[in-house]
């Protein structure tokens, strides 16, 4: 099995999938590892320093190569930099929750709504984004740690990787913080499969991306304890069948809290504070 460099700097991107992937929704670290091979140099026998999944036409195809095993596991990394980050979550007693949802569906603007309604409850946002910093601007005027991370320097994913969230964190003072939101990059595929450490997480589904979405993204709602639904102040405009998707999010996963929610109406917004409160309790609990 091959796994190239430019393969491998796909699915970096969160693009792709590492080949050979067995669950296409669970990676399994140890099906990810793989040996990325470089030819180079002509030479030496055929096949001599081939892997032993190796077919006896692709080492001719390839011919003599010195060979460069690099073995790695993006995934794993990511799991080994998310559980530091829990650790130190734990230690702080800050409760993270990892927002995620396609592009527009209301992230920042649940935090505009949500952050002046925390009460004593101290808060601080990390900001996902590919390129800019306009969401942390949006959330500046409210005087919470507000740490914008940008991807677009490092290859572009289109996920926050647990990497960048530990580096952003050294920027946050934890010892202030019970509460910490992630706002992760605009994506409805690629943040469900790295886990950034966080308690729970959030997926959001604005009422006008279509009430399949669940179906034909299922794993961010598996891996989700919560779905907002966003943007009901629109429902009358619009030729959406709420029911469907509600039924379409039990099919995908039935253990999955909904709720409803407007940032214009105010809609659900109390139901939401009472879900973060309730689950930073019974989290609390559970560390103590
Ligand atoms: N009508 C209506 N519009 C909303 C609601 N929530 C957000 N919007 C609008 O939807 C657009 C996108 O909202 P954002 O909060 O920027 O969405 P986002 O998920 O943070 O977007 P990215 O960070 O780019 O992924 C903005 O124009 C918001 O004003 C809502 O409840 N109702
Ligand atoms: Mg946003």
């Amino acid at each position: 099995m091959r796994f190239d460099r430019a393969e491998a700097a796909r699915f970096h991107r969160g693009h792709g999938k590492p080949p050979g992937h067995a669950h296409p929704e669970h990676p399994d670290p140890a099906q990810v590892a793989r040996h990325a091979e470089v030819s180079s140099t002509p030479g030496g026998p055929a096949g001599a320093t081939g892997t032993a999944d190796d077919t006896e036409a692709e080492r001719s195809a390839t011919g003599a190569r010195r060979e460069i095993e690099v073995r790695f596991d993006l995934l794993d990394e990511n799991r080994r930099h998310a559980a530091s980050i829990r650790e130190r979550l734990r230690e702080a007693a800050v409760f993270a929750v990892n927002l995620m949802s396609s592009p527009g569906a209301g992230k920042t603007a649940l935090l505009e709504v949500t952050l002046p309604r925390l009460g004593s409850t101290r808060a601080a946002v990390l900001e996902g984004d590919i390129e800019t910093s306009a969401d942390a601007e949006r959330l500046a005027p409210f005087g919470v740690p507000v740490v914008q991370i940008n991807t677009g320097p490092f290859g572009g994913d289109c996920h926050l990787p647990a990497p960048l969230v530990a580096d952003a964190m050294e920027k946050l003072p934890l010892a202030e913080i019970d509460l910490l939101f992630i706002e992760n990059v605009g994506n409805l595929v690629c943040p469900a499969e790295f886990d950034l450490g966080e308690a729970r997480k959030v997926v959001l589904l604005s009422v006008t991306e279509g009430e399949d979405k669940p179906l034909k993204y299922p794993l961010i709602f598996r891996e989700s304890s919560l779905a907002l639904i966003t943007k009901t102040d629109l429902l009358p405009h619009l030729d959406f069948d709420l029911p469907r998707l509600e039924e379409n999010l039990r099919r995908v996963n039935p253990e999955l809290k909904v709720v409803q929610l407007s940032t214009r109406s105010g809609e659900g917004l109390e139901e939401w504070l009472k879900w973060l409160a309730d689950e930073r309790g019974k989290a609390t609990h559970l560390t103590e």
